[in-house]
């Protein structure tokens, strides 16, 4: 399957899955770099699906609220059970959906509405600084942004496993990259599983390019085709200071332009989310700005 010649952007204003408030606005940062347009530009048949409404906290509420070790998770579920449907018929007519978060428990969302489409054929790539692998026995928050790689993978609450089920995923086809902070038992739970994981360690030690190369085999070999789930906070605070949990010493700004121009290169980039953009923490609109640009070149835009 080569890179489709149809997008339709989707906004996802959900931030309670998250430990801060404000990520729910990321989409609408987003777009005022205007990104349809650029989109446009490239030769793409663009479509602005507006946003997801998404279910959100009640009268007296705070992010502290509810199960501590599941936050949220009644709203949650309902928010990706409409993101899959409309992920559902975007993939059924053949465009490539471009969700743009909210927060990263909307990845959930995203691939249940896969997998009718891609159904056992389908690799992940997951860009992040952390492992989205706890479950509520493992989670220090009970935040669900931290949850959604292990639902995707079958483990941890019923009520968000159940938003796939997921088969469409393999795991021998998911990758992590630019993690550099796991909690100690979700660190445990990746080790054992069959995800390939490359920590910023790893980035160091072997080389950006050579783990790089790597990962794209690895969503690539044996699967048609793979989904981006991309986290902006897998980058530098310094590059992009506009997310809720920033942590030092992650990818530059010209590693994750690079890493997005190898993506099209492969041919097999079906799907895209963008999240974990905060407005109301960021400087100007730097972290927009550069989610924007890391869209278009995952789309193909050249600069030389
Ligand atoms: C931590 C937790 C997380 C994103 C933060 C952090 C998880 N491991 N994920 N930001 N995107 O609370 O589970
Ligand atoms: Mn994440
Ligand atoms: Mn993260």
């Amino acid at each position: 399957m080569k890179t489709q010649s149809k997008l339709s952007i989707i906004g996802f204003l959900q931030d309670i899955g998250a430990s801060k408030r404000g990520v729910d606005m990321g989409s609408y940062a987003i777009r005022a770099e205007k990104l349809v347009e650029k989109l446009k530009a490239l030769g793409y048949q663009v479509s602005d699906e507006g946003n997801v409404e998404c279910y959100s906290m009640d009268e007296g509420d705070t992010l502290e609220s509810g199960n501590p070790k599941l936050r949220y998770a009644a709203a949650i579920r309902r928010n990706m059970l409409e993101l899959k449907e409309q992920v559902q018929a975007i993939v059924q007519q053949d465009a490539m959906p471009i969700v743009l978060g909210g927060d990263h428990s909307m990845a959930m969302g995203s691939l249940a509405g896969l997998k009718e489409r891609y159904q056992g054929n389908l690799g992940l790539l997951w860009v992040d600084a952390h492992g989205d692998f706890n479950t509520p026995e493992t989670t220090p928050s009970g935040n669900v942004h931290g949850m959604p790689l292990a639902a995707i993978t079958g483990r941890g609450a019923p009520e968000l496993v159940d938003i796939g089920p997921f088969p469409g995923v393999r795991e021998e086809n998911t990758v992590l990259f630019g993690i550099r902070d796991l909690d100690p038992e979700e660190s445990m739970l990746i080790r054992e599983s069959r995800v390939t994981m490359y920590t910023i360690r790893d980035i160091i030690e072997r080389g950006f390019y050579t783990c790089l190369q790597e990962a794209l085999q690895v969503v690539t070999t044996g699967v048609d085709q793979f989904h981006l789930s991309f986290d902006m906070d897998s980058i530098d605070p310094i590059f992009a200071p506009g997310t809720g949990t920033p942590v030092m010493g992650g990818l530059n700004d010209r590693e994750v332009l690079y890493l997005m121009e190898r993506v099209h290169e492969t041919g097999r980039l079906v799907s895209m989310d963008l999240v974990e953009v905060n407005p109301a923490l960021d400087v100007g609109n730097k972290t927009a700005r550069l989610a924007a640009e890391l869209i278009l070149r995952a789309l193909g835009k050249k600069t030389l």
